[in-house]
C-alpha cells in the first residue's frame, strides 16, 4: 500500500514536472522541505482536527466516499468535523467558515462546482488554514490550496469514448446523461469524450441534459429522451452509474433491452453497476474510485507537518465489462 503511494506521488511529480507548468505552491501554503526526515513529526494523526465539507449524498460514490472518509477518520484516531452540505454550495461555504473560526488544523472540501471558491479560500489562507480539495477540483489560483486528491475525469470522458466506439463499430445516436452543471466531473466527461468522438464522423451525440447525478433525475432525462428520440437512440453515455440506472428503468418502461437494443457506458464502476453489467443491462462501466480517505489523511498529515506534497495525487483506475462481472463483484469495496 505505502509502495502504492510512493508511487502514485512520484507519477504526479513526473506528470506535473512534465507538463511545464510552474505548479510551485506560493506565501503561506508552501510546503518546507524535509530538512532532515529523522526529525519526529510535529503531529501525529491523534492530534489532527479536520473540517471537511463534503457536497453530498447523490450518488451511490458519493455514499462509498463518504464511509470511506469517516471509517479513516476513526481508525486513525483524527478528530473530524464533517459536514454534508446536501448539495448545495452555500451551505460548503458557510462550513469552511465555520472551521476557520473553530481553527481546526487542516480542511478538506469536495467543491460542488468549479467556480465560486476565491473568496472563502482566501478567508482559509488568510488564517493560515490550508485546503485540501478532494474528489473535485475548483477553479482557483493554485496557491488557494495545498493538493488536490482526485481522478483525472477527462481521462474517464476519453476512455467511456473509445469503448462506446467499439462496441458501436464507430457508428451510434448517442444521448448523454450530464452530471450536476458546473462540477468538474461533469465538465471534464464531457470534454474528453468529445475529444476522441471526433475521429468517429458516425458517432453522433443526438441529446445531452443535466441528470445531475441521481438516479431519480437520470430516469426523468432519459424518460423525455425517449419521448422525443425514440428508437431512434442506440447509445447513452451516463457521466455515473445513478443516472444510467434510472436511465436503465426508463428504456424498459419504454418497451427497449436495455444493453441490447441500447448501448449503455457509465462511469464510477459502483456495486450498482456490476449488477447491472451482470444482468447484461449495462455494457461498460469507467472507474472512478471513491476510497480517498487513506490518502487524503496521509496527505493531511504532511501537509501539518510541513511536509512537501504533490499539487495533484490522482487515482488509478481501470475500466470493467460484463463478461468478468460476476468474478469481480465479490471483490468491489463499493
Ligand atoms: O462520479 C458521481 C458523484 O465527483 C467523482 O460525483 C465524483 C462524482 C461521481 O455524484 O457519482
Amino acid at each position: 500500500m505505502k509502495v502504492a503511494h510512493i508511487f502514485v506521488s512520484f507519477l504526479a511529480f513526473v506528470v506535473i514536472l512534465g507538463s511545464g507548468c510552474s505548479r510551485q505552491p506560493s506565501s503561506l501554503f508552501t510546503p518546507q522541505p524535509d530538512s532532515n526526515s529523522d526529525i519526529t513529526p510535529k503531529k501525529n494523526y491523534e492530534d489532527l482536527i479536520v473540517g471537511y465539507a463534503q457536497l453530498g449524498a447523490e450518488s451511490e460514490w458519493r455514499a462509498a466516499n463518504t464511509i470511506s472518509i469517516k471509517e479513516t477518520a476513526e481508525n486513525l484516531g483524527v478528530e473530524l468535523r464533517f459536514l454534508d452540505a446536501q448539495q448545495k454550495q452555500d451551505n460548503q461555504i458557510v462550513a469552511i467558515r465555520k472551521f476557520i473560526v473553530q481553527k481546526v488544523d487542516i480542511i478538506g472540501v469536495s467543491p460542488i462546482v468549479e467556480t465560486g471558491w476565491e473568496e472563502v479560500f482566501q478567508e482559509a489562507k488568510g488564517a493560515g488554514i490550508p485546503i485540501i480539495l478532494v474528489d473535485r477540483r475548483a477553479a482557483v489560483p493554485e496557491d488557494l490550496y495545498v493538493s488536490y486528491l482526485g481522478s483525472d475525469f477527462l481521462e474517464e470522458g476519453r476512455k467511456s469514448a473509445r469503448i462506446m466506439a467499439d462496441l458501436v463499430n464507430g457508428k451510434a445516436n448517442i444521448v448523454e446523461l450530464v452530471g450536476t452543471v458546473g462540477s468538474a466531473p461533469a465538465n471534464d466527461r464531457y470534454t474528453g469524450f468529445r475529444e476522441i468522438l471526433q475521429e468517429y464522423p458516425e458517432m453522433k451525440i443526438i441529446d445531452s441534459e443535466s441528470g445531475d447525478f441521481t438516479r431519480a433525475r437520470g430516469r426523468e432525462v432519459m424518460r423525455r429522451f425517449l419521448q422525443k428520440h425514440g428508437d431512434e437512440i442506440t447509445a447513452v453515455y451516463a457521466h455515473n452509474d445513478d443516472m444510467a440506472l434510472g436511465a436503465i428503468e426508463a428504456i424498459e418502461e419504454y418497451g427497449l433491452k436495455p444493453g441490447v437494443d441500447i448501448k449503455i457506458i457509465s462511469v464510477d464502476a459502483a456495486r450498482g453497476a456490476f449488477e447491472a453489467m451482470i444482468a447484461g443491462k449495462l455494457n461498460a462501466a469507467v472507474e472512478c474510485n471513491p476510497l480517498l480517505g487513506p490518502q487524503f489523511f496521509e496527505l493531511a498529515l504532511k501537509v501539518v507537518n510541513g511536509q512537501p506534497v504533490p499539487k495533484w495525487v490522482p487515482s488509478i483506475e481501470g475500466v470493467f465489462f460484463p463478461e468478468d462481472a460476476s468474478e469481480i463483484l465479490p471483490t468491489r469495496k463499493y
